[in-house]
């Protein structure tokens, strides 16, 4: 091949270079493979392959842990995650009326929540101005983030997977590793720590944990994108929690959201709105931790004997009074 008398070899050359540098573009998105490195010398519980919780099962048929007390050992855990430095973003709604369960929620997760971690809260309200100015310890951070209200509390709960979603391109897939986004009318009662990492975090509806799965809401009707049949299902999840790695709760938010506007599209609403679509999303592409009702409980509900731990949980709400319809 001739070059045009023109033609600087070295020219070219600088341009691929600079490219190998910089690399094609592409969304910025934090690394997330770490080591299970444990320090030397800790001292912890011996582990046993004969003994362990066995009025529970801790792990699903897809091979992932189901978290219980007991079923791990705290210390270990903390001594594995906390040198990784990892930050995780929360997500917490409170819109119209919603805004006053805020300060017990952020109390209280400054008490148990990921304790040792950074954590960058993300509040979405309709009233930042009521938003309580709660004391953070080092490493944690709240940013307050302006969303429309709406005479619908289905569609607050429901626009939750397009507002997270955008969030998430916007700024949180550079701000953090892992996310939690959690329903703000609820309080953490014991620690919820780095034994609830993951891939992708589900977790287990207290009400509906020792049921069949005829018995589960799901949305039964076909025509619905949250379409689950009778003959299919693993377990109820709770819509008051997703977790996981930032891109991949990032997947699942695209979906639902996409799913729950073609239902719209069609004068559909799932059974229970983003749950549902939560649900069916859940039934396919399986999480790979999933938290015991221990993460999830509602204060209505007496304890039951297998859970050890309450560690979260709703409060009991007057719904005519903090909803905007009934
Ligand atoms: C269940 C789920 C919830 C959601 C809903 C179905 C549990 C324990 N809860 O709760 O996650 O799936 O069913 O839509 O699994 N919100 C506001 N302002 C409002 C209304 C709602 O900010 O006016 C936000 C707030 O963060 C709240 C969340 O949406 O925590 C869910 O709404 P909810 O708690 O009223 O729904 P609920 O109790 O039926």
């Amino acid at each position: 091949m001739r070059f045009s008398t023109n033609f600087k070899p070295y020219v070219l050359l600088l341009v691929v270079g600079i490219f190998l540098l910089l690399g094609p573009s592409k969304p910025m998105v934090r690394s997330r493979v770490w080591n299970m490195a444990s320090p030397e010398k800790l001292l912890y519980k011996q582990p046993s392959v004969l003994m362990g919780r066995t009025d529970v099962v801790t792990v699903t048929p897809w091979l992932a842990s189901i978290i219980w007390e007991g079923t791990f050992d705290p210390v270990l855990i903390d001594n594995i995650y906390k040198p990784m430095n990892l930050t995780i973003a929360t997500t917490v709604f409170a819109v119209g009326k919603y805004v006053s369960f805020l300060r017990d929620f952020l109390e209280t997760a400054e008490m148990h929540f990921m304790v040792g971690f950074n954590v960058r809260y993300y509040v979405f309200t309709d009233r930042p101005h009521d938003v309580p100015s709660v004391n953070l310890t080092q490493g944690r951070h709240l940013s307050v983030i302006q969303v429309p209200g709406s005479n619908r509390w289905q569609e607050i709960s429901a626009r939750r997977m397009e507002i997270i979603q955008t969030t998430i391109e916007s700024q949180i897939r550079r701000e953090a590793d892992y996310i939690f986004c959690l329903d703000v009318d609820s309080k953490f009662h014991a620690r919820w720590g780095a034994e609830s990492l993951g891939r992708l975090v589900a977790v287990i509806h207290p009400g509906y944990y020792d049921q069949t799965r005829a018995n589960f809401p799901y949305e039964r009707r076909p025509a619905s994108m949250a379409y689950i049949p009778m003959d299919e299902g693993d377990y109820y999840y709770g819509g008051a929690m997703i977790g996981g790695f930032v891109e991949d709760v990032y997947t699942l938010t695209t979906v639902c959201r996409n799913r729950f506007a073609v239902d719209a599209g069609n004068s559909i609403e799932a059974a229970w709105q983003e749950e549902s679509h939560l649900n069916r999303y859940l039934l396919y592409n399986k999480p790979s931790k999933v938290l015991s009702p221990e993460y999830l409980w509602q204060d209505f509900k007496a304890k039951t004997k297998e859970v050890k731990v309450i560690r979260f949980s709703g409060v009991i709400k007057n719904y005519a009074e903090v909803r905007p319809n009934v």
